[in-house]
């Protein structure tokens, strides 16, 4: 090994593995926030591969990806996994990092540079500070408050609207927002959202952005767990070179996006990305299925003691319960894009999740299920229960969420902490709750996720028992049960 990537030591690396541009004749175009794992395996891919468009990440809460990329020059690898396989590229598109901590106006400056055209963003479900159910902004969050007082914003929203009043008052000119996390109608939320600050911040302003600014909507999907150090090492021994900045991903990659658009932006379509009039067919069938199997297994397969979703749907008991969760209550509730067979979609994706080198934790997939559990369960739960029928592979999915939740522990005993921004309320709300159906009554009231559905008398039943049987026999056994 020759020493560490970067733009000096990139002519070391071996040249079918290289940047096909030259990453220095790139121009940053396009700012992300939340430059993370996922952002740099998927919209910087699809950048990298379709021209010279450059990228300006935003990182929010840490500066470790600015301390990984910074010195890289932006470089980092790509390494697709699939079983023994591990094909690395690197990839230069990324072509700046700033650190949101360090500097909280630079974001904005950079959103009101005349040279970008795009904003895009992957925050994760609870960077956007809304209330999951109704998908409003909450204008009682403490930092909203606090970025609404007129300190450099430190919310993603308050930076991004600082951006277009920045724009704005500059002549900067239009700019697409492309949202790019697992939201409902991910681009006309973010645009609620946006405008909802906005007119808290400047009430003009909401007509420039609705004069300026597209929203396309976008459906996103690959699975691109954390890295871990034999990851890295890998991928050093593959270019030659070492990489803090490696990602891993599976070889399945799928972007839809609308096509609706204010200002100019890459040709992501050339690199693969379907340009659609209505993202929400292909939206609902990935969020209600793929995510909705995943975040089931993650809860069902975590409280069984399994470590990695690969290793839950090894067993059969699990993946025909997560085949059933998709075929048999999720497919019922959406009208999937013309000329796709959720049948098929659904063997797709436990193919996906069976491949054995990717290392995606229960742990991983189990965090923030507040934000999570409406768009992946709780619309297929609504959709059966409309519809006369019950949601059973769904209720118990939901019971899992509840369990995992209740007990902070596996079945084998291994303690765990529940990661979410609701995890105080859930505490609070818990206390004194000692059987199962106290503990559904206590969760179901957190109106934040369940809204309505709280009120469903056959919900409440449904899901006392499950989460009795799951306390009683165990996930492995319920799961059977449940397709029994
Ligand atoms: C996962 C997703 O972490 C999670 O909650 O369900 O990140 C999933 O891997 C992606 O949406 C796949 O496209």
């Amino acid at each position: 090994m020759t020493g560490r990537l970067s733009q000096a030591t990139l002519g070391a690396v071996p040249g079918a593995y290289r940047p096909a541009v030259d990453p220095q004749d790139r121009h940053a175009g396009i700012v992300h926030l939340g430059i993370g794992a996922f952002h740099r395996a998927h919209q910087a891919y699809y950048t990298e591969e379709c021209g010279d468009w450059g990228i300006c990440g935003v990182t929010q809460r840490s500066s470790a990806v600015a301390d990984q990329l910074g010195p890289q020059d932006g470089l980092y690898t790509l390494l697709v996994r699939e079983g023994t396989e591990a094909r690395p590229r690197v990839l230069g598109a990324v072509r700046e990092v700033l650190f949101a901590g360090d500097d909280p106006l630079a974001v904005a400056s950079r959103i009101a540079d005349p040279a970008v055209s795009v904003v895009t963003l992957t925050v994760s479900e609870k960077g956007y500070r809304h209330d999951p159910a109704t998908r409003r902004l909450r204008l009682d969050d403490p930092e909203i408050l606090a970025d609404l007082g007129g300190r450099p914003a430190r919310t993603v929203i308050g930076q991004l609207v600082a951006g277009l009043a920045a724009r704005a008052a500059t002549g900067a000119g239009p700019v697409n927002v492309v949202c790019c996390d697992n939201l409902p109608d991910n681009g006309p939320t973010v645009r609620g959202l946006v405008r909802a600050y906005a007119a808290a911040y400047d009430q003009a302003l909401t007509a420039w952005i609705d004069a300026n600014a597209a929203f396309p909507a976008t459906m996103v999907d690959r699975i691109v767990p954390a890295a871990t150090d034999a990851d890295r090492s890998e991928a050093a021994s593959l270019i030659g070179l070492e990489d803090q900045g490696t990602v891993v991903a599976e070889p399945f990659t799928q972007w839809v996006i609308e096509d609706s658009f204010a200002a100019p932006r890459p040709a992501w379509e050339k690199a693969g990305a379907q340009l659609v009039s209505s993202v929400a067919p292909y939206e609902k069938v990935k969020l209600r299925l793929l995510n909705g199997a995943h975040s089931a297994l993650a809860y069902l397969g975590g409280l069984a003691g399994h470590q990695f979703i690969a290793e839950a749907v090894a067993d059969d008991a699990f993946a025909s319960f997560a085949h059933s969760l998709m075929t048999r209550d999720a497919a019922v509730t959406v009208d999937a894009p013309t000329g796709m067979e959720t049948g098929p979609y659904a063997d797709s994706v436990l193919r996906r999740f069976r491949n054995p080198a990717l290392k995606h934790t229960t742990r991983q997939v189990s965090m923030d299920g507040s934000q999570k559990l409406p768009q992946r369960l709780l619309g297929t739960v609504a959709g059966r229960l409309a519809a006369g029928a019950m949601p059973a592979w769904a209720g118990l999915a939901v019971a899992g969420w509840m369990r995992h939740v209740w007990t902070q522990r596996t079945e084998t005993g291994e303690p765990f902490t529940v990661n979410d921004p609701l995890a105080g309320v859930f505490a609070a709300r818990l206390s004194g709750a000692d059987a199962p159906a106290a503990v559904v009554d206590a969760l179901l009231g957190v109106r934040e996720i369940f809204g309505p559905l709280a009120d469903s008398p056959e919900f409440r039943s449904l899901l006392t028992d499950h989460l009795s049987r799951l306390s009683r026999d165990g996930a492995r056994a319920a799961v059977l049960a449940a397709c029994a």
